[in-house]
């Protein structure tokens, strides 16, 4: 008997639950920074073992949002968690249980559906710290299972990923087999471009900024050519994201490049063009 259902990974923004996301999928799809909100929206990766088929929703970080742009992002985590079979909650085992953290355990405990935990990072971590932290978190009688692991190393993300199989609940599977994500690739490209603006831009420049992809074609020789459009608030985020003589720009375009060509496992040539829209934040495809 087949087996299908979809589990919402949530947590503190940083907890590391797009670094999970790749993990599990095998494939670098979902951007990671050492900054917080890096994720705007979801982004499903999809799991196959022997008869079980799981979407694995990675969602952005969930926090108590003051900004418009912080409340959208926010209201797209939570509807990813209640379309979820299972939720797994993700907690940063080296900042401890926040209160951050403890919010969101309150809010999922009223879901009605099995919420599992995870330590995460215990690669940085000494083993009675979290031990501790495993204690604190069975108080809250919420849920079934807590692992400890690094979704980073790889270490011990097979047992989430063995209990997780079992659990899932008797139905069709709703992608093929070979299938990674329903994302478009139009979409993991701009991603990508946004996470060069998250790890080589300054503080908070890169909440400013959004990135699209406007073309996307194949030429004669099979190399992909795509134009993406990075949009700014302002001149001088203008100035910052060019560098001087450009060199921030082809920096970004660069290291993009080569992680879209990882992904399509083929040649692309990437132009990115700078646009100031001071409000981009207003328009929803552009925010998400
Ligand atoms: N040492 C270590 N670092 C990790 C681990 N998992 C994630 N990280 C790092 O933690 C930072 C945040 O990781 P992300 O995967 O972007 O976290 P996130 O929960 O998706 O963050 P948001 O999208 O902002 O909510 C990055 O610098 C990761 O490299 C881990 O298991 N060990
Ligand atoms: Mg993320």
């Amino acid at each position: 008997m087949k087996k299908f259902g979809v589990v919402a990974i949530v947590g503190s923004p940083n907890a590391g639950k797009s670094t999970l996301l790749n993990n599990l999928v095998g494939v670098k799809i979902s951007i990671v920074s050492p900054k917080v909100q890096t994720t705007r929206s979801t982004m499903k990766g999809i799991c196959v073992k022997g008869d079980s088929q799981i979407v694995f929703m990675d969602t952005p970080g969930i926090f108590r949002p003051q900004k418009k742009l912080e409340k959208t992002i926010v209201k797209h985590a939570w509807s990813g968690a209640h379309n979820a079979d299972v939720i797994l909650l993700i907690i940063d085992s080296t900042k401890g249980i926040t209160e951050n953290d403890e919010m969101i355990i309150k809010s999922i405990s009223k879901e009605e559906v099995p919420c599992y935990v995870a330590l995460n990072k215990v690669d940085k971590i000494k083993k009675d710290k979290l031990f501790n932290m495993a204690e604190k978190l069975a108080e809250f009688n919420v849920f079934k299972e807590i692992f400890m692991i690094s979704a980073q190393t790889g270490e011990r993300v097979d047992v989430l990923t063995d209990i997780l199989f079992d659990s899932m609940p008797e139905g069709e599977w709703q992608f093929s087999e070979d299938e990674m994500t329903d994302a478009p690739m139009k979409f993991i490209a701009q991603e990508f471009t946004r996470e060069q603006i998250f790890l080589l831009l300054d503080k908070e420049l890169p909440y400013n900024m959004a990135v699209e992809t406007d073309k996307w074609e194949v030429d004669e020789n099979g190399k992909t050519i795509i134009y993406q459009t990075i949009y700014v608030i302002k001149d001088s985020q203008k100035a910052i994201v060019l560098g001087k003589g450009g060199s921030m720009i082809k920096k970004i375009g660069m290291n993009s490049r080569k992680n879209i060509q990882k992904l399509l496992d083929g040649p692309v040539h990437l132009q990115l063009f700078i646009k100031i829209k001071e409000n981009w934040v207003e328009i929803p495809d552009l925010c998400l």
